[in-house]
């Protein structure tokens, strides 16, 4: 099962974009919060870590899919389009179940 991540902050509009079609999916992910700040980013080891990943696009949100770059809030709203956001749901637990499985009682 894939694991969705991004590097976002609270005060970035495009940031909740992302987050509101993932969440409309059922699409769960891990925050890797970057410290933006009044149209600034603090040079912390996340944002570093972020610029290296993606290759030097310091903007975000920024979503990496199994380790993999996937893009930003306009490769979501492309993948949505298409009708491919999907498959990103089918790949990951249900966030119900969170993945879970029931073995019955043991
Ligand atoms: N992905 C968007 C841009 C996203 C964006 O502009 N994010 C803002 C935060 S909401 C940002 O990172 N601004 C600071 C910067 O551009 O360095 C695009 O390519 O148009």
């Amino acid at each position: 099962m894939p694991k969705v991540e991004i590097y976002l902050s609270p005060f970035c509009g495009y940031c909740w974009k992302a987050r509101l079609m993932l969440w409309r999916k059922g699409i769960r992910y891990t925050k890797i919060p970057i410290r933006f700040y009044f149209g600034f980013k603090l040079p912390t080891a996340n944002f570093k870590e972020m610029l290296r990943r993606t290759g030097g696009d310091g903007t975000i949100p920024q979503i990496f899919v199994d380790g993999e770059y996937l893009g930003t809030e306009e490769t979501l709203d492309e993948l949505e389009r298409r009708g491919e956001l999907e498959k990103l749901l089918t790949a990951v637990p249900n966030p119900i179940t969170k993945g879970e499985t029931r073995h019955g009682s043991r």
